[in-house]
């Protein structure tokens, strides 16, 4: 297996982060004070303490409570020059991050309020760390689809910033056919598109079929029941589909999330990538702590552990003329 040091100096992208699961309980004591929330009075080990999640649901209660937090430009500025920072010290050289713009307009807050912090973290970042990074839109399945229209129409005017598209939070009852239309207009638009697929849902096949064939997903975010399905397996290997792994919440929240699963995928020639999800909720397992879970779980060598980055590296939604830099 490949050593600690191996997997700290290994050259990162990371594809799979929400930014506001990379909250970290000493930001949200920040945000709270200066915002005049009651968490201000709790240590980051009380929040920390508090934090029990078993599955899906639970999780995402967790996350939309910390979501709350966040009310100015600045600190969705703070949230992502934070990840950034933290990324970028993992020898993370890019990441692709999600975010969740209807978390936050529900709320009443603007759209460019979290656009604007959020770009300002990137371009500074960049100069301060020299990390690379680009913003991928989420939809919540959750909530409707005229919802998630309404949110792509707000974000035209700050398509440029955009890359893709991305479909999160509560799967069950919430297929990707419900996004039929605004998944249309985002390719048609030029965005690339990816979607969450299982945590153990029902109608995980299916919904691992709605998106690739029928929504063009290009990558599939988890996607870890397709070795229940030899045709969907076969499509997505033909087609190089990039899974996004991400180790943690795997074992996590996914009640029959195996150690082997990483091997498995591996052995059925898949092109998989290893991500952290949401960092900031999940125990200080980022990007160099993710690959070394992936690494003791399915005894990863350092050979394939350098084709998982290149994966990520060719995954990655940049021109040819960026990739070569980083390959
Ligand atoms: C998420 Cl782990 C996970 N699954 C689905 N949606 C999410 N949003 C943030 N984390
Ligand atoms: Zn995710």
């Amino acid at each position: 297996p490949a050593s600690d040091t191996f997997i700290e100096a290994l050259p990162k992208a990371e594809l799979h982060v929400h930014l506001e699961g990379t909250l970290e309980p000493g930001l949200k004591i920040i945000l709270a004070r200066r915002n005049g929330h009651p968490l201000q009075d709790m240590t980051e080990d009380d929040i920390r303490a508090s934090y029990g999640f078993h599955d899906l649901p639970s999780f995402l209660a967790l996350y939309y409570e910390g979501v709350e937090l966040l009310h100015t430009e600045q600190d969705f500025y703070d949230l992502c020059h934070a990840y950034l920072k933290k990324a970028a010290s993992q020898n993370v050289l890019y990441s692709e991050m999600f975010f969740d713009p209807q978390l936050h307009t529900r709320r009443g807050i603007a759209f460019e309020t979290v656009i604007s912090g959020l770009n300002r973290a990137r371009k500074d970042a960049q100069r301060d760390f020299g990390i690379r990074s680009q913003l991928v839109m989420c939809f919540i399945r959750e909530m409707s689809a005229q919802s998630a229209e309404e949110t792509f129409t707000q974000a035209q005017p700050y398509l440029s910033d955009i890359v893709g598209v991305g479909l999160d939070s509560d799967e069950k009852g919430n297929p990707p056919a419900k996004f039929a239309n605004v998944f249309k207009r985002a390719r048609d638009a030029g965005l690339h598109v990816t979607m969450h697929c299982d945590i153990d849902q029902e109608n995980t096949h299916e919904h691992i079929r709605q998106a690739l064939e029928d929504l063009g997903s290009e990558r599939l975010d988890h996607g870890l029941n397709i070795l229940e399905k030899p045709d969907l397996l076969r499509q997505a290997r033909e087609r190089h589909i990039p899974f996004t792994v991400c180790p943690f919440p795997n074992m996590a929240i996914r009640p029959s999330s195996n150690e082997k699963d990483i091997r498995a995928l591996l052995d059925a020639g898949l092109t998989i990538t290893i991500n952290s999800d949401d960092p900031g909720y999940m125990q200080g397992v980022y990007m160099t702590e993710a690959m070394k879970m992936a690494r003791d779980g399915a005894h990863l060598t350092p050979d394939e552990l350098l084709t998982i980055s290149r994966n990520a590296f060719n995954a990655a939604w940049i021109g040819e003329e960026e990739r070569q830099t980083y390959l």
